[in-house]
C-alpha cells in the first residue's frame, strides 16, 4: 500500500526544497514537492524528482569493495573496517595523523554530515581542505567588506523597485527565486540581468546586459563613476557608516569610462543607465557565483559590494548584496558536533590545490585519502593533475552511492545510504532560511550504510568509540542546542517538517557591520591583517588578451563551464535518458569565424588538456565565449575540468574555474 511522507532535498543547491515522498512496499516510488513548504511551495526540479531513481538505481553500490590486483572484489564490512582502521593506527603511530587527507565537498546538506569532522578531529586531526571551489572568493570578499555574507529573506524582494541578477543562472539553478522574480515583476519591479550568456532568466528581464567574462568589477567601477558624476551616491551612508571611501574615489579617477567600456565590452551608455537604476532605491542585487570564479574574483565581488554600498542599498528593505546567507549555517551548534578542540595536529590544503598538496607536500607525505560527499576526479579543476595525485597515494577510501570517476580510482569503496535511508535535518546557506526535516523512510539496499554508521564503527576500532556513543537523535539535538531557546528540537521538527530560523531578513539594518571598524570597509583592515591588498583595485582575470597577450593568441576564446540543467554537478548524468553527450556551446561569432555548424564534432583544448563534443551555437552570447556544462563523467566525454586551472582566486579561498582560455577546431 502506498504511504505518503514529507521529506527534504539534500542536494547542494540554493533552494533546499520540501519534499512529498510516496513509499510503496518498502521502496520510494515518487518524489514530489511539499505544498506546505513556505518557500518552495510544492514545486521541485527534475534533479530532486530523480532522487527516486538515484535511490532505486540498479547501479547503486551495495557492498564494500577492495581493489585486489587491479580489480574490485567484494569484501565484508568487518574486513573493510579492520583494514582501514589498521592502516590508520599504523599511520598515527609512525608518520602522524596529518598523513591522511580528508577530501570532500558539500553534496549532502544534512546536519549530521558535520560528523565526518568529529571523526577526524577525535582521531587526532588530519590534513583538511579550506576555501571553496564553489563560492570561496565571494564569501571572503563579503567578509572583508561587511564582516560576513548575509542575504535578505526571500520575500523582501517584493520591496525592491529594481532587481539586478548578476552572474546567477536563476531559471536553471535557483527556481524559487525565478518564481519570486516573476511575482516581483507583476508587482511593478524592473528586472536586469548581467551575464555573458543570454539565459532563460535574461528572457524575462526588462533589460539584458552582456559583459566580457571576468570584467564585472570594472563594470561596477564604471557604474560608480557615473553615480559620482551625477551625484547619485548615498552621502549619508558613505559619511556615517563606511571607511575608506577616499581610496575608492581615488581609484575610480585612475580610469576613464571609455577604457572601462573597451575592457568590459559594455557600452558607456549602459553604465550611465545602470547608475540611474542604482540611484533609484531600493535595488536588490542577486550575485551568482559566476563572476567570482576568476583570478580577480574576490576583488570583483568587493567592487560590486562597493557599488551597492555607494548607492545606499545595504541594510534597507528591498536592497541587499545577496550572495550567500551564512546566518543559516551559523545558527547550528556545529562545534558540538565537530569537536574541533580534539585535534592535536592538523594541516590545511586549499580545495583548489589539493592535487598539488598531495603531490608535493612532505613531513608527512599524504599516505591515505578519505573522500566523502564529493567527486574530485570530475569536480576539482585540472583533472589530469587530480588523477595523478590521487593515483599516487597508497590508500584511497571513497564513501559513495555510485561508481563515480573518483570511486573507480579507490582502493576501498564503501557503499553509503541516501537521504531517504536515514533521518536528518537539512539546510542550505545559499538562499532561504528555513530548516527542513527528513525522516528515514526505507532501508538502504544491500549492505549500504549511513555515513555515520561508518564513522561510528571506525571509531570503535580505533579506540574512541565513546565519542560516537550517541544516537542519531542525540546528535541532531546536539547540533540544535544553540536554537533550543527558539523552540528547535528534533521532536518539534518531526512535527512541523520545516521551521524558520531566527535570522535577520534585512541584514545590516542596524548598520553594525561585523568588520574590525564596525563600519562598511571600502578599504579592508581584515584583508590587511591577512597580508592581502586592503584597497580595491581594477584587477583583471589571469587569462585575457589584456593580461597575457601570447596566451590569448594561442587560445582566443573564454571557456565557461556552468552548472548543468538536469544534473546536480555530476550526480544525475548516469541516470539521464537518452545517454548524455558532451555539448560545446559557442557564441555565434566563433561559428562564423571558424565555419562551424550545429552538431559539428569539435575539440576544445589548451595547455592543461582537451575535451571533445558536439557544437551548439548560442544565438545570443558574448563574443568569443564558449560554454561546456560541468559535471560530465569520463565515460560520457568529460571531465571538463581537464581544461580548467587550479589557481586560487586573489583572496586565496576561491577557484578560477571560469578564468580559462581555450581554442577550438572541428575534428
Ligand atoms: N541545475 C542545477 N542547479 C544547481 C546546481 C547544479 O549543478 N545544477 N548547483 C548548485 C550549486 S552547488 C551552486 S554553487 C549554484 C550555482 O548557481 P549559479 O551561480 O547560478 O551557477 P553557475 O552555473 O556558476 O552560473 C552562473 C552564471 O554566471 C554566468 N557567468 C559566468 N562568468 C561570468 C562573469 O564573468 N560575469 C557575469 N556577470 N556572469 C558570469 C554564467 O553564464 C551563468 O549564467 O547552483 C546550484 N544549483
Ligand atoms: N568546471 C567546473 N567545475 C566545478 C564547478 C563549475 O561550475 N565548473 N562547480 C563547482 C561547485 S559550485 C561545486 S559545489 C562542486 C561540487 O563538487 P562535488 O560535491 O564533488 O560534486 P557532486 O557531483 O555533487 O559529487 C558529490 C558526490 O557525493 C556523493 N554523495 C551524495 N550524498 C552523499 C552522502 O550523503 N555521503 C557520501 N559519502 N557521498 C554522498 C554523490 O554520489 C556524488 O558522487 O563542483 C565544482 N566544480
Ligand atoms: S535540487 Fe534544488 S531545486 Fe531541485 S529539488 Fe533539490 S533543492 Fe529543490
Ligand atoms: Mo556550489
Amino acid at each position: 500500500m502506498a504511504k505518503e511522507f514529507k521529506s527534504a532535498c539534500p542536494l547542494n543547491c540554493w533552494d533546499s526544497c520540501g519534499f512529498h515522498v510516496t513509499v510503496e512496499d518498502g521502496k520510494v516510488t515518487k518524489v514530489d514537492g511539499d505544498k506546505s513548504h513556505p518557500i518552495t511551495k510544492g514545486k521541485i526540479c527534475g534533479r530532486g524528482r530523480m532522487l527516486e531513481s538515484r535511490t532505486n538505481s540498479p547501479e547503486r553500490l551495495l557492498y564494500p569493495l577492495k581493489r585486489i590486483g587491479g580489480e574490485f572484489k567484494q569484501i565484508s564490512w568487518e574486513q573493510a573496517l579492520h583494514d582501514i582502521s589498521l592502516k590508520m593506527k599504523e599511520l598515527k603511530d609512525t608518520v602522524g595523523t596529518a598523513s591522511i587527507l580528508h577530501s570532500h565537498d558539500y553534496a549532502n546538506g544534512g546536519l549530521l554530515t558535520n560528523l565526518d569532522q568529529r571523526f577526524f578531529n577525535c582521531y587526532g586531526g588530519v590534513t583538511e581542505l579550506t576555501g571553496s571551489i564553489c563560492w570561496g572568493a565571494g564569501i571572503e570578499a563579503q567578509s572583508w567588506d561587511l564582516g560576513d555574507a548575509y542575504s535578505h529573506g526571500p520575500d523582501d524582494i517584493l520591496n525592491s523597485k529594481h532587481i539586478v541578477i548578476w552572474g546567477r543562472n536563476v531559471a536553471r539553478t535557483n527556481m524559487h527565486l525565478f518564481q519570486m522574480l516573476q511575482e516581483a515583476k507583476r508587482n511593478g519591479a524592473k528586472l536586469y540581468v548581467i551575464d555573458p550568456i543570454y539565459n532563460a532568466t535574461a528572457k524575462i528581464a526588462d533589460k539584458y546586459f552582456s559583459v566580457k567574462p571576468g570584467m564585472d568589477g570594472l563594470l561596477a567601477a564604471g557604474i560608480m563613476k557615473e553615480m559620482l558624476r551625477l551625484g547619485l551616491q548615498d552621502k549619508s551612508f558613505i559619511d556615517n557608516h563606511s571607511v575608506g571611501f577616499e581610496d575608492l574615489a581615488e581609484l575610480l579617477n585612475t580610469i576613464t569610462l571609455e577604457e572601462i567600456a573597451e575592457k568590459t565590452e559594455v557600452p558607456a551608455a549602459v553604465m550611465t543607465e545602470l547608475a540611474a537604476v542604482y540611484g533609484d532605491r531600493p535595488v536588490s542585487t542577486f550575485f551568482g557565483l559566476g563572476m567570482q570564479r576568476y583570478e580577480n574574483g574576490g576583488n570583483t565581488v568587493r567592487l560590486m559590494d562597493a557599488l551597492i554600498a555607494v548607492s545606499g542599498n545595504i541594510g534597507i528593505p528591498g536592497g541587499g548584496a545577496n550572495y550567500a546567507n551564512r546566518q543559516v549555517g551559523q545558527s547550528f551548534d556545529t562545534a558540538s558536533l565537530a569537536l574541533p578542540h580534539r585535534k592535536t595536529s592538523s594541516r590545511q590544503f586549499t580545495m583548489m590545490r589539493q592535487a598539488e598538496g598531495i603531490l608535493t607536500t612532505k613531513d608527512p607525505e599524504i599516505k591515505m585519502i578519505f573522500v566523502t560527499c564529493g567527486n574530485p576526479l570530475t569536480q576539482v579543476p585540472d583533472s589530469s593533475r587530480v588523477r595523478e595525485a590521487f593515483a599516487s597515494v597508497d590508500t584511497v577510501v571513497v564513501m559513495e552511492q555510485f561508481m563515480t570517476d573518483t570511486a573507480k580510482l579507490a582502493d576501498y569503496v564503501l557503499p553509503v545510504a541516501t537521504v531517504f535511508e536515514q533521518e536528518d535535518i537539512y539546510y542550505s546557506s545559499m538562499y532561504h532560511h528555513y530548516v527542513n526535516y527528513g525522516p528515514k523512510l526505507v532501508e538502504p539496499p544491500g549492505e549500504a550504510k549511513p555515513d555515520l554508521w561508518v564513522w561510528t564503527e571506525l571509531a570503535n576500532h580505533l579506540g574512541f568509540g565513546a565519542d560516537f556513543d550517541f544516537t542519531r537523535e542525540e546528535f541532531i539535538n546536539m547540533g540544535l542546542q544553540s536554537l533550543k531557546e527558539h523552540g528547535f528540537t528534533l521532536e518539534s521538527l518531526r512535527d512541523s517538517y520545516h521551521k524558520e530560523l531566527p535570522v535577520d531578513t534585512v541584514p545590516w539594518a542596524d548598520r553594525q557591520f561585523k568588520t574590525p571598524s564596525g563600519k562598511y570597509e571600502f578599504t579592508s583592515s581584515a584583508a590587511f591583517r591577512k597580508g592581502f591588498e586592503s584597497k580595491l583595485t581594477l584587477a583583471l582575470p589571469k587569462e585575457t588578451k589584456w593580461t597575457d597577450e601570447d596566451l590569448a593568441k594561442k587560445y582566443p576564446y573564454t571557456l565557461l563551464t556552468i552548472h548543468p540543467l538536469r544534473s546536480n554537478h555530476s550526480q544525475h548524468y548516469h541516470l539521464l535518458k537518452p545517454e548524455p553527450k558532451a555539448k560545446v556551446e559557442i557564441a555565434e561569432n566563433i561559428a562564423m569565424k571558424l565555419g562551424l555548424e550545429e552538431n559539428d564534432f569539435v575539440k576544445v583544448w589548451n595547455d592543461r588538456g582537451e575535451m571533445k563534443g558536439c557544437v551548439h551555437i548560442m544565438k545570443i552570447a558574448h563574443p568569443d565565449t564558449i560554454n561546456i556544462d560541468e559535471g560530465i563523467w569520463t565515460k560520457f566525454g568529460g571531465p571538463v575540468n581537464n581544461l580548467t586551472s587550479s589557481r586560487e582566486s586573489d583572496n586565496g579561498l576561491g577557484s578560477t574555474l571560469y578564468d580559462c582560455l581555450v581554442n577550438i577546431e572541428k575534428v
